[in-house]
């Protein structure tokens, strides 16, 4: 049989996302494709790439069909890179992911889309590029909607997987590993080991996924413990690096038996230590004390909101504060890190049901805490609600962190974008002081600094998995500056690393300078070269001495190599604090 070749194109543009991070669906689609004898190559986009640039990266690979991953957030970029190649090839442009699942009208009506894929792709993407290598017809492929002599072709989803146990492991290949993560350091490597969710909150895609699968079998499913353990153990043997496996099961502990048969197994087996997302109503002392003696040292929760009426009300999620605390608590009592999800501008939520939220984050004290603003997604029932309420605004942002774009009669927008930039500060410094981590945080404060880029550059914050913990950065495409006013403690001295993003160490172009001044005087300067120089590869970890006390102006300053073509340059400073 003739092979076909797939080019999957992910996007990850403004989304605030680990840069060390792979797409499991993308793992798990290429590993499909490539046990059926088809080839597979990525594109992963971090930044707004040029036309010329993507389209070079296109042709390189010579691809006989184009699969686009696209959440709902990414999707307007997605199809806009869509667009393009569909001006410069004739090749089939296929979407698959959560959006075109959930809103395939809306994708499928883009004139550069000709086939979009609902739901679990393996069987669906492996039986289109068979057909694209014989040359047969692929309009009647079930889960596909498939564009054909100007009407569309809608076929139904096929019956749900029962038996993941004979899925391939993912494949790690297509990413490229050990350029994404700097020589030397470890590999933080994500992993699923089911798929599903039995839960109906409102906001969440899964109970929408669940429908799109009515009748055609049960969606929660768990592979069995040893075929879960030993996907750890292959990819651990492939890339010795690995020294970190985040779990991305939402419901890890949803079946206690599978999780404690986990735990016994992975602590004899693998061992390295990693971190499991979990439902509150799933963790038990028992439970708890079985992932902490396999080495998980940090369990994600979803708390969301404060209001427990809301909870119960508006998201289906009927626990009541105590049982969080209790949760949080216990599992300080037994020394597992803990990482709470919170969100805020909900439908039918108030300022007081934030202010609620936030004094509950106050008590748990987390070790690490995400919070983001209510996006509605399509398919959910807060989005359906919303759309019949008339609160859509038609606006969309490329990240549920970036603003709210609902007209709520309880809550104006301005007042939740207050909320969030006031708590998120508060929260950097909350997980600064727990993690031990100094006494001014320069992250928690960007907001408040003054901040000099030019033109098509940037500061943002991020975080990286380049060991763990993971490091914020303040991630700057050169020139930058960023100048902050600090109430300087005595004997204070500046702790931070310097460093480039390892994605960059291949791309044309020299390196960055780095300095900084303590009111006005340089007190550090610094060249690195990663891109020429082995040597200069990774983070680089420095402490300085601060004078004096009481207000001061600290400023970071990264400039890029005079005349060298910089277009990728992403300079970081990692994690700067002050220490006493
Ligand atoms: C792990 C995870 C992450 C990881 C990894 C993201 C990634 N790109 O893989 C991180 C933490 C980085 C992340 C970030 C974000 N996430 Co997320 N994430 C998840 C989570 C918990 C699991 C996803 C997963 O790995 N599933 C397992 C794999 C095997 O499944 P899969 O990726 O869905 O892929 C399968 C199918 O969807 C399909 N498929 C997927 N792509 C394609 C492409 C083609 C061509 C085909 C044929 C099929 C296909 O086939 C795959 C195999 O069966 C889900 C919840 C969930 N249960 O799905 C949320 C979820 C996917 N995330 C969500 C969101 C919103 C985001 C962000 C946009 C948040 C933000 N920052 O604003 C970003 C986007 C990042 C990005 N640019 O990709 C939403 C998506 C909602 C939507 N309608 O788009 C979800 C569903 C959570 C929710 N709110 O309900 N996320
Ligand atoms: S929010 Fe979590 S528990 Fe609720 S349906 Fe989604 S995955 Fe399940």
């Amino acid at each position: 049989m003739k092979r076909c070749r797939v080019l999957f194109i992910w996007t990850d543009i403004e989304s605030r996302i680990e840069t060390g991070v792979i797409h499991l669906g993308v793992a798990y689609l290429s590993a499909a494709l490539k046990r059926a004898g088809h080839e597979t190559a990525l594109i992963r986009v971090l930044e707004k790439i040029e036309k010329n640039e993507f389209l070079r990266r296109v042709a390189d690979f010579r691809p006989h069909l184009i699969a686009f991953s696209a959440m709902t957030n990414q999707f307007d970029y997605c199809a806009q890179l869509a667009d393009w190649i569909k001006e410069s090839f004739d090749i089939p442009v296929l979407f698959g992911g959560h959006h075109p699942s959930l809103a395939p009208e809306e994708v499928i009506a883009k004139k550069s889309i000709d086939m979009l894929c609902r739901g679990e792709g393996e069987e669906a993407i492996v039986e289109l590029a068979d057909c694209i290598a014989e040359g047969k017809d692929y309009s009647r492929a079930a889960n596909l909607w498939v564009k054909k002599n100007g009407a569309v072709v809608c076929n139904e989803v096929r019956p749900v997987r029962a038996n993941l146990n004979d899925m391939p492991f993912m494949d790690l290949d297509i990413f490229n590993l050990n350029e994404m993560f700097p020589p030397g350091a470890g590999i933080n490597l994500h992993f699923m080991s089911g798929r599903g969710c039995p839960y109906n909150c409102s906001y969440c895609c899964n109970p929408a996924i669940r429908r799109l699968y009515h009748g055609k079998g049960r969606i929660v499913r768990f592979r069995d413990v040893p075929v879960a353990v030993a996907e750890l153990k292959h990819h651990l043997k492939n890339y010795p690096r690995i020294n970190y496996f985040t779990g991305q099961d939402e419901t890890f502990t949803l079946r206690k038996d599978w999780a404690m048969e986990f735990c016994r197994r992975y602590r004899t087996e693998v061992g390295v230590p990693f971190s499991a997302m979990v439902r509150l109503s799933h963790l038990d002392e028992e439970v708890m004390r079985a992932l902490k003696s396999a080495n998980c040292d940090l369990l994600r929760i979803g708390v969301e909101s404060g209001s427990e009426w809301l909870r119960e009300h508006v998201l289906r999620r009927k626990m009541s504060n105590e049982q969080i605390i209790k949760v949080f608590d216990l599992a300080d009592k037994i020394g597992i890190r803990t990482w709470a999800f919170i969100i805020i501008g909900f439908p039918h939520e108030t300022p007081a049901m934030i202010e609620e939220t936030f004094a509950l984050v106050r008590r748990l004290r987390p070790n690490q805490t995400q919070l983001a603003i209510y996006y509605p997604y399509p398919g959910t029932d807060l989005y359906e609600e919303a759309k019949r309420e008339g609160w859509l605004t038609g606006e969309t942002a490329s990240s549920y962190f970036e603003k709210p774009v609902l007209n709520l009669p309880t809550i104006g927008r301005e007042q939740i974008l207050d909320y969030y930039d006031a708590f998120r500060q508060e929260l950097v410094d909350m997980a600064a002081r727990k993690e031990g981590r100094g006494v001014y945080d320069f992250v928690s404060h960007i907001d408040s600094a003054a901040t000099k880029t030019d033109d098509r550059r940037f500061i943002k914050i991020t975080t990286f998995f380049e060991e763990y913990p993971a490091r914020f950065w303040l991630q700057a495409h050169p020139f930058s500056e960023i100048t902050y006013n600090v109430d300087l403690p005595p004997n204070g001295r500046l702790v931070f690393d310097i460093g480039m993003d390892p994605t960059t160490y291949k791309q044309p172009g020299k390196g960055v300078r780095f300095e900084i001044e303590q009111n006005g005087k340089k007190i550090f300067s610094e060249y690195l070269d990663p891109k020429s120089r082995e040597k200069d590869r990774g983070w680089f970890h420095f402490e300085l001495p601060l004078r004096g006390e009481g207000k001061t102006q600290i400023r970071f300053r990264t400039m890029p190599a005079p005349r060298s073509n910089n277009h990728y340059c992403n300079a970081g400073w990692g994690r700067p604090h002050i220490a006493v």
